[in-house]
């Protein structure tokens, strides 16, 4: 046998092999994970919220409306093609995080801050930031105080188990003037607390504050001082070691971004369904060979746009202009629009 024609013989080995791999490949369903399996068992996904109107509440009949909610509605369509196979449980801040830890809940859509403490030390994974915070103070106008680092001697609430409170008390050791923090669990005594003059302030993330002050009797009686005190990027957390769920949680999200990135919404998206760009068609699944590819139904991203909406139309549902709590987009516009709102490609 001469070398060439071993070479070529262990070549065509190879390529068979390969050949075996790659059907084999195409013929073995994309393992789906264990969450996955759960919660395809169990007919619906647990998500673990809290209960500030305009971020999560129910409404008059029972029904939970938000923003937050919606990206909860969003996983609903990518796993079950239905915004309702979804059951949310309204936890405190405290409560949330081992509750994720001890497998209450397949996700939290609860304003968690992305952290590393809690990346190493709760074995929590992130899923794409839905909403870019920071830290604010809420004080009663009485007080005559414009800016936080006037603040000295005040009773501050803020709330337990949350950022808040390592982040008020690196302010205060900043600023060397002191606080009294009135550490609270509940969210209504939270609230409570401020309007019944039990302390001088609130401290929070700012868009919690936001809806907290929107939500009071007088709320031009209150007023969100201007500093931001920390990064608050909120984002969706799940257990660790389960990639393929994390995923999922990280391309349902990316699709809303991604539909308002090329202008479609829940409106115009059949529209979409004839346009000619490569891209396009692949998002919607009009071309199938990337939701084969991942293993998701292919017009996942369809279903989505169709039945919640786009990124901006669940912003500006829940939280915009044209709503009582008129939210600016400010970081949270695209970045095309000079936010930090950002999809990685689909392709
Ligand atoms: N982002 C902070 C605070 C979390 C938090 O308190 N989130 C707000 C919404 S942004 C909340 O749950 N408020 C009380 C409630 O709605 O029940 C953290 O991760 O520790």
């Amino acid at each position: 046998m001469t070398i060439k024609a071993s070479a070529r013989r262990a070549l065509g080995a190879t390529l068979a092999i390969a050949g075996l791999a790659i059907g084999l490949g195409a013929a073995v369903p994309a393992h789906a994970g264990p969450t996955l399996d759960k919660i395809k068992e169990r007919g619906v996904i647990r998500v673990g919220v809290g209960s500030q109107p305009g971020f999560f509440s129910p409404d008059a009949n029972g029904k939970w409306q938000g923003f937050f909610i919606d990206f909860g509605r969003a996983l609903a369509v990518t796993v079950f093609d239905d915004p309702n196979k979804v059951e949310f449980t309204n936890s405190s801040p405290q409560q949330r995080l081992p509750a994720l830890q001890a497998g209450q809940f397949d996700v939290l859509l609860s304003g968690v801050t992305q952290t590393i403490t809690r990346s190493f030390k709760l074995n929590f994974h992130f899923g794409p930031v839905v909403f870019y915070d920071g830290q604010g103070i809420l004080v009663k106008k009485s007080l005559g105080v414009t800016k936080a680092s006037d603040l000295d001697g005040a009773s501050i609430g803020v709330q337990s188990g949350t950022t808040g409170e390592l982040n008020i008390a690196d302010f205060f050791k900043k600023t060397g003037k002191t606080y009294k923090p009135v550490v609270i669990e509940d969210t209504d005594t939270f609230s409570q607390a401020l309007l019944s003059g039990r302390v001088d302030a609130l401290t929070q993330d700012s868009s919690d504050l936001g809806l907290r002050r929107a939500a009071f009797p007088n709320p031009d009686d209150y007023v969100l001082l201007p500093e931001r005190l920390s990064k608050e990027p909120l984002a969706p957390a799940v257990l660790g070691g389960d990639d393929r769920w994390l995923e999922i949680v990280n391309w349902t999200v990316y699709a809303t971004i991604q539909a308002e990135e090329f202008g479609i919404n829940s409106q115009n998206v059949d529209t979409f369904l004839k346009s000619d760009d490569p891209a396009i068609k692949r998002f919607l699944g009009v071309d199938a060979s990337l939701g084969e590819a991942i293993g998701l139904d292919p017009k996942f991203a369809y279903n989505i746009v169709k039945k919640v909406g786009n990124y901006g139309e669940i912003f500006e549902r829940n939280l915009g202009k044209s709503t009582k709590i008129g939210f600016d987009r400010g970081l949270n516009r695209l970045w095309t629009q000079g936010g930090l709102i950002y999809s990685p490609p689909f392709r």
